[in-house]
């Protein structure tokens, strides 16, 4: 198959049984996956670094972390809904490939749906963290040394060109937290297309934690990245004329703190649970919740945490952040039968 010419139906079924884990993804033909690979690159280059969006309802999915099976069930169940994904696509792959198939699975969700549903950038999406999270070598792997670097590169060159944040009404959202920003015009104006390494900004949102401590400090999981607490977090949201943030970055932060103003999802059964209370667990959030969460927005004032379908209890609302017009936002358990079920079977599943 040429350049230029319309990618078949036959082959967007093979990807998308390869990528679903119905056919064997190191089958799939290079040529029409790489053609595929460039089109997704030019409709991710040319979104903005910061898209904003009307407010609208919205469901927001925090890290993936290879785990294709809760891409795809969140796929399924929002065909129509606006979806935005918060990053972190690769690394920590339980399953053999599933890295790759978690990226194409979105790189195709794009393709088809590129006004609807937005990739944000992770830290993963980065040249230095996927170089050795898996996937580099999951890509060589399936094509070969000489072929897999190439297809390697293409990913590269598709996750640089991710936009890094979504500005919606009250809402920010991105990966790790608001970098040390004076307007929404300096997110505005952020380059696309290189490594995190290369701008200050970009290394902050892609890296940047909310801490329950109320303290400015740097944060160890990456040099010029910083943990802060509310106090930091109103001062940036208030730069850039934000009420809450939305972000994933931080297994153990998933929750609400900041009485509401910071909302931390992990979308990833391989973070179920929140850490079991051994001495070396974070506990670094005010109101955490267990699960595989989403944030469904209704486009006004309210945000809902849900955890994605658990014990056969489908997907259960677990926290209400509201945002009333002419205040600071406040966060609400959400207590019902169902929510009480979720619960009891978590802290059941924790003492086995
Ligand atoms: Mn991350």
């Amino acid at each position: 198959m040429g350049k230029g010419q319309p990618l078949s139906r036959a082959f967007f079924e093979q990807l998308l049984d390869g990528a679903q884990g119905k056919a064997d993804v190191a089958t799939l033909p290079w040529e029409p996956l790489s053609q595929f690979l460039e089109q997704v690159l030019a409709i991710v280059a040319a979104e903005p670094a910061l898209i904003e969006w009307a407010p609208r309802a919205t469901v927001v999915v925090g890290d993936t972390h290879s785990d294709v099976q809760t891409s795809n069930a969140v796929l399924d169940a929002y065909p129509s809904t606006p979806l935005i994904f918060l990053g972190d696509y690769s690394g920590r792959c339980q399953t053999r490939f599933d890295d790759v198939r978690n990226c194409l699975l979105l790189f195709v969700a794009k393709f088809l749906n590129r006004q609807q549903l937005i990739l944000l950038r992770g830290n993963h999406e980065d040249e230095h963290v996927c170089s050795d999270n898996g996937l580099r070598q999951s890509l060589r792997e399936i094509y070969g040394s000489s072929l897999g670097e190439s297809a390697w590169r293409q990913f590269v060159a598709i996750f640089h060109q991710l936009p890094l944040a979504v500005s919606m009404g009250d809402l920010i959202i991105l990966h790790g937290a608001l970098p040390q920003v004076a307007s929404l015009d300096e997110l505005r104006r952020l380059p696309k297309g290189g490594s995190f390494c290369d701008h200050p900004l970009i290394t902050q949102i892609l890296w940047n934690d909310v801490s329950t401590r109320d303290a400015l400090v740097e944060n160890e999981r990456c040099p010029g990245s910083l943990v802060y607490g509310r106090t930091t977090l109103s001062e940036l949201l208030a730069a850039v004329g934000k009420k809450v943030l939305i972000h994933g970055h931080n297994f153990s932060a998933k929750g609400v703190g900041a009485d509401g103003a910071d909302i931390c999802l992990y979308t990833c059964t391989t973070y179920f649970y929140l850490p079991r209370g051994g001495p070396s667990d974070p506990t670094d959030v005010q109101m955490p919740v267990p699960g595989n969460l989403l944030a469904h927005y209704d486009g006004q004032e309210t945000i809902e945490v849900r955890t994605m379908p658990a014990f056969h209890l489908g997907e259960i609302p677990l926290l209400q952040v509201t945002i009333p017009r002419d205040g600071p936002p406040h966060a609400t358990y959400l207590h019902s039968w169902r929510s009480n079920l979720f619960h009891f079977f978590h802290e059941r599943g924790k003492k086995q």
